[in-house]
């Protein structure tokens, strides 16, 4: 506890900081704040049978999480009004939910889902299993898993998937049951402490689980495969796991496609320019299969476009309408959520920096919380979206 003493104060000071910076930054521009416009983005999904959602946080420690968060009222305030349901940030993630093998604690989580039933929106799960080491809760990637390691890791899995399903229940329509299983490098399965264990049945493990947990609730695969060149072979593993998941009578309903898009270049250099043949050809793979899809992370790296604040937009509006255009003309999308709705509080200001070190401009609002040419390329996409004629899934 001493020596932990220090971390305490240093976060606690930064906590207070970042509290300060975000309310003098947002109060202002709360009070001047443009109206939302109308029809709002979810409206128009709505018109075409889809709905329109976005990330937001429960509020954390540092300026940048507090500020994409129901805790700033101009943020929450952008995504209730233009949103029709939300995912959380981190907060039902297992490094959030599951602080130990046999502890829980989900009082950030339904922080969220208290918010949501207050505005009237639908909440979807993100995430049971974010499979890279990396992401693992430190707890089990130094876990003690004894003699009987396959069962120990099964029973751990299967705990865990049916105690936050159980916690939530049917208001959560949808979960992001497998996030990022595939290696991009190789396309295979990434190993881990819990593949060491149980092999590639983690992924059947942690559906079926669910499944039972949660009869009627949207199962999704979700993973970053995106548009580009370069993400080949990554596509092509998670296909190859898919049609195994569905062959094997694996429960799952949907691909999520995380897209954010843009990758780490210039909109996205020479090796990794779009490739809208390719993309077709896989989502028309994926619903091939039976499968249906959703856009669950939306957003564009602006790395490396011009600095101007008006070219900048205007290019990067044109390479998201384009992606959403021909992602949206499957009818099998009927859910877009945007991994967040203002610029300032994007994760990807934490990721490589732009060479000018100008802030990204990657979300459909800018740090002012002034509507962007992003947010009318999302407009326009929807409102030219065919009409989806099958009933949004039962489960949603
Ligand atoms: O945006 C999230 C950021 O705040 C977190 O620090 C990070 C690690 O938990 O996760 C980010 O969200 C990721 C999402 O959960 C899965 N796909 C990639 C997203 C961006 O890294």
């Amino acid at each position: 506890m001493t020596n932990r003493a220090p971390d305490v104060l240093v976060s606690r000071r930064q906590a207070l900081t970042g509290a300060l910076a975000v309310a003098g930054g947002a109060l202002g521009p709360a009070a001047a704040r443009a109206e939302t416009p109308k029809p709002s983005l979810n409206a128009l999904a709505q018109a075409k049978g889809m709905r329109f959602g976005s990330a937001i946080a429960a509020g954390a420690s540092d300026a940048r999480r507090m500020g994409g968060s129901i805790d700033n009222p101009p943020y929450a305030d952008v995504v209730a009004s233009e949103c029709g349901l939300i995912v959380p940030e981190n907060e039902m993630k297992m490094q959030a939910l599951r602080p130990g093998p046999d502890t829980f604690d989900f009082h950030r989580a339904d922080r969220l889902m208290a918010f949501a039933a207050q505005k009237g929106l639908a909440v979807r799960g993100h995430n049971l299993l974010w499979v890279p080491t990396k992401w693992l809760p430190a707890w089990l990637n130094q876990y003690d898993f004894g003699s009987r390691p396959a069962s120990t890791a099964e029973t751990l899995l299967v705990t865990h998937v049916k105690t936050v399903c159980g916690h939530f229940g049917e208001r959560l329509g949808s979960w992001d049951v497998i996030n990022e299983a595939i290696d991009p490098a190789t396309g295979k399965i990434r190993e881990t402490v819990l593949t060491r264990h149980l092999g590639d049945r983690v992924i059947d493990i942690a559906f079926h689980a669910a499944r039972e947990a949660l009869p009627k609730c949207q199962l999704v695969y979700n993973d970053y495969m995106e548009w580009e060149r370069g993400n080949e072979t990554h596509r092509a593993g998670v296909l190859k796991l898919l049609e195994r998941l569905r062959h094997d009578g694996v429960p799952v309903d949907a691909l999520g496609l995380q897209s954010h898009i843009g990758g780490d270049s210039e909109l996205v250099g020479q090796a990794g320019a779009p490739d809208p043949k390719a993309w077709r050809r896989f989502l028309e793979q994926a619903t091939g299969l039976g499968l249906d899809l959703l856009v669950t992370e939306f957003d564009i790296n602006d790395r490396s476009l011009p600095a101007d604040p008006a070219v900048r937009d205007a290019r990067a509006a044109a390479y998201v309408r384009e992606y959403l255009d021909l992602t949206l003309s499957f009818p099998q999308v009927q859910d877009v959520l945007a991994w967040g709705m203002v610029d300032r509080f994007s994760w990807l200001n934490d990721r490589t920096p732009r060479a000018d070190g100008l802030p990204k401009r990657p979300c459909p609002y800018d740090a002012d919380y002034r509507p962007k040419p992003l947010r009318d390329a999302i407009a326009a996409a929807l409102a030219g979206a065919p009409p989806r004629t099958a009933p949004h899934p039962p489960h949603a």
